[in-house]
């Protein structure tokens, strides 16, 4: 049987999240895009009130909420900021491959770090060379006795500047392409160099930096999974975080769909408030209806997971269309606004800024398609569903 229907406690869940998005993320939202300010404040409540690390299981302090839970959660604090919700959940990206590939000691140690007190940790795979080409990258650890030796160079990190460790990808055998890469867990103290803090377009609040390993020794127990195997281990942990992206993106649509919405009922020309006008109400049908297909593929992305079925495909439908969605809404959502959508003090300029790197970041819409295309033309693969990869 499909249910479309959530549980009660889903449905409270949701409530929560939404009214933390109201009370605490929308009133300085438009201000923190504005000074860039890292919002260090709404990261200590949204810990206090369990809106962050909701994905860690039971046995290291987390809720260990489903991964729809995640989307639920996801969703509503991105259509409070999505830079902010960037900043918020990026521990769940950073920690997927720890409880994929470390052993017991690993997990209790940097799990159990973030639910402890508010932490943060960071997922560093882009390098300066090798962004959707993940194999071309050039860090490199050398195993010398029971460490690891880390020298090289990761760009576009969030929370980069503030995280306490980092899950680092980086060639252990130079010559063996994506067969050559391992994942480790590194502690900031350890060396870690934090070098640049962006200035970007959009998400401004969230900090995302170029960070540096200069002979940074990590103890192989730090080591995730199997040497030569932090590959597949990066693209099980994408296959399990782009259905949060997909509901942030969501998140983003449903908010610049909202702003216009009210905005097409007040403005008037032609004696009539615009929504009145056949035109506009085109654009908002097309809003709505892309944002509730969003959705449905989000949780469809993310109910797979928490069946434990293979959802690389319907994880790509989603923060494909989910990304392009958010893109074209807010675009859209700045044209129903005319001029004035143009202008800083209106609300959706921020939200066409913000959308436009739901396109980008965990995998562009072109990458994306091209997994599409790969899973549709070719034979599915060998399943690979949850295991720990071997
Ligand atoms: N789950 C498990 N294993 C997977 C997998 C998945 N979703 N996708 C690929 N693999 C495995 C393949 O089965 C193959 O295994 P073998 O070594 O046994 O042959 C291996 O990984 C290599 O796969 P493939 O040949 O498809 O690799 P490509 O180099 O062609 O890369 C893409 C595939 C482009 C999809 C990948 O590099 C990618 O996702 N790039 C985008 C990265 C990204 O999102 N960056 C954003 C930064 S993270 S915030």
């Amino acid at each position: 049987m499909v249910e479309f229907t959530l549980t009660d406690e889903q449905k409270n869940l949701r409530e929560m999240a939404h009214d933390f998005a109201v009370k605490e993320i929308r009133p300085v939202a438009w201000e923190y895009d504005k000074s860039g300010q890292w919002p260090e404040d709404i990261i200590q409540k949204a810990w206090d009130v369990g809106l962050m690390n909701s994905h860690i299981e039971e046995e290291y302090g987390g809720a260990g909420a489903s991964y729809l839970d995640g989307c639920l959660i996801e969703e509503e604090l991105s259509w409070g900021c999505s830079g902010i919700q960037t900043s918020l959940g990026c521990n769940g990206l950073a920690t997927a491959p720890i409880a994929l590939g470390g052993s017991e000691e690993v997990k209790k140690k940097y799990l159990g770090a973030l639910t402890e007190s508010p932490k943060l940790a960071s997922f560093c795979l882009t390098e300066p060379d090798a962004g959707s080409d993940v194999s071309g990258m050039r860090t490199t650890a050398v195993k010398k006795g029971d460490k690891y030796v880390i020298n090289g160079s990761k760009c576009f990190i969030t929370n980069g500047g503030y995280a306490d460790f980092y899950t680092v990808y980086a060639k252990t055998d130079k010559d063996a392409g994506h067969r050559g890469i391992s994942a480790f867990v590194v502690e900031r103290d350890w060396g870690v160099v934090v070098d640049k803090k962006e200035d970007k377009l959009g998400q401004r609040a969230s900090n995302t930096a170029t960070i540096s390993f200069n002979d940074v020794e990590v103890p192989a127990e730090n080591l995730l999974g199997e040497e030569n195997k932090g590959f597949k281990l990066a693209m099980m942990t994408l296959d399990r975080t782009r259905p949060g992206v997909a509901a942030m993106a969501t998140g983003i649509a449903r908010a610049a769909m909202e702003f216009a919405v009210d905005y097409a009922k007040e403005r008037v020309q032609f004696g009539v408030p615009i929504a009145m006008h056949q035109a506009i109400q085109f654009m908002i049908a097309d809003m709505a209806t892309e944002v509730e297909a969003a959705r449905l593929l989000t949780w469809k992305s993310a109910a797979m997971l928490d069946n434990g079925e293979r959802n690389t495909l319907v994880s790509s439908h989603a923060k494909r269309f989910a990304a392009d969605t958010a893109m074209k809404v807010a675009t859209d959502a700045v044209q129903v606004y005319g001029g004035y959508g143009f202008i800083k003090e209106y609300p959706v300029e921020k939200l066409f800024r913000d959308a436009k790197i739901m396109q980008l970041y965990e995998g562009t819409s072109q990458i994306q398609r091209l997994v599409i295309a790969r899973e549709t033309l070719l034979p599915r693969r060998v399943e690979e569903p949850t295991a720990v990869p071997a």
